[in-house]
């Protein structure tokens, strides 16, 4: 018996909770003995794309790299929440596309919440180094950020409390027939 995998694509700005929503649905999901796994920048950007920083270059070739990966392991049959910035609407497309052309579900999940208030979140002082300039190219303030235009999902941490947020997710993979 083999399950079908998946991948969650969560994308928004530092700050916004993407990985706080990655943790909870991956709980849920490891409740309901689905085997996943989280990609996020303590296991990505740590090892495989350590040589990689945060030019316009090095956040293509990170993504598409995350993309491969993810893609493996969905065909592994997995459910794989990746959670990065993903800035770049192209490159979500074309992870989109990866997945689409090896028969494999794609979900993309926008944790919008405003500059505003991830900036006043600011969990680690980046925005506040990245206003000072001491960080350039900082999602936000001095590099862009595109948000999706028809993603699966679209979640508002500012509103939305993280029962509701999990339990939207693990209603999407219940439409998709993915859980
Ligand atoms: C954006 C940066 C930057 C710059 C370091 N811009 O809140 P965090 O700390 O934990 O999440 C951010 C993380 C972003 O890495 P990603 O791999 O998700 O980015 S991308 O998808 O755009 O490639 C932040 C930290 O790394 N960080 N410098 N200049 N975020």
């Amino acid at each position: 018996l083999r399950h079908k995998g998946a991948t969650l694509w969560f994308t928004g700005l530092s700050g916004s909770g993407k990985s706080t929503v990655a943790v909870a649905v991956e709980a849920e999901l490891t409740r309901r003995r689905r085997l996943c796994y989280r990609l996020d920048g303590d296991n990505i950007r740590m090892g495989l794309n350590a040589n990689l920083g945060f030019s316009e270059e090095d956040r293509v070739e990170n993504i598409r790299r995350i993309g491969e990966v993810a893609r493996l392991f969905a065909d592994a049959g997995l459910i794989v929440l990746s959670s990065f910035i993903s800035p770049f609407r192209a490159d979500r497309d074309r992870v989109r596309q990866l997945h689409d052309e090896h028969g494999l579900p794609f979900i993309e999940v926008y944790i919008d919440v405003s500059l505003k208030t991830a900036e006043a979140r600011d969990p680690k002082g980046l925005y506040k180094k990245a206003r000072a300039g001491a960080i350039k190219d900082f999602t936000g303030i001095s590099s862009p950020y595109e948000p999706p235009e028809q993603p699966e999902l679209t979640l508002t941490t500012d509103t939305m409390s993280l029962e509701d947020e999990t339990a939207a997710v693990i209603a999407a993979l219940e439409a998709q027939g993915i859980i």
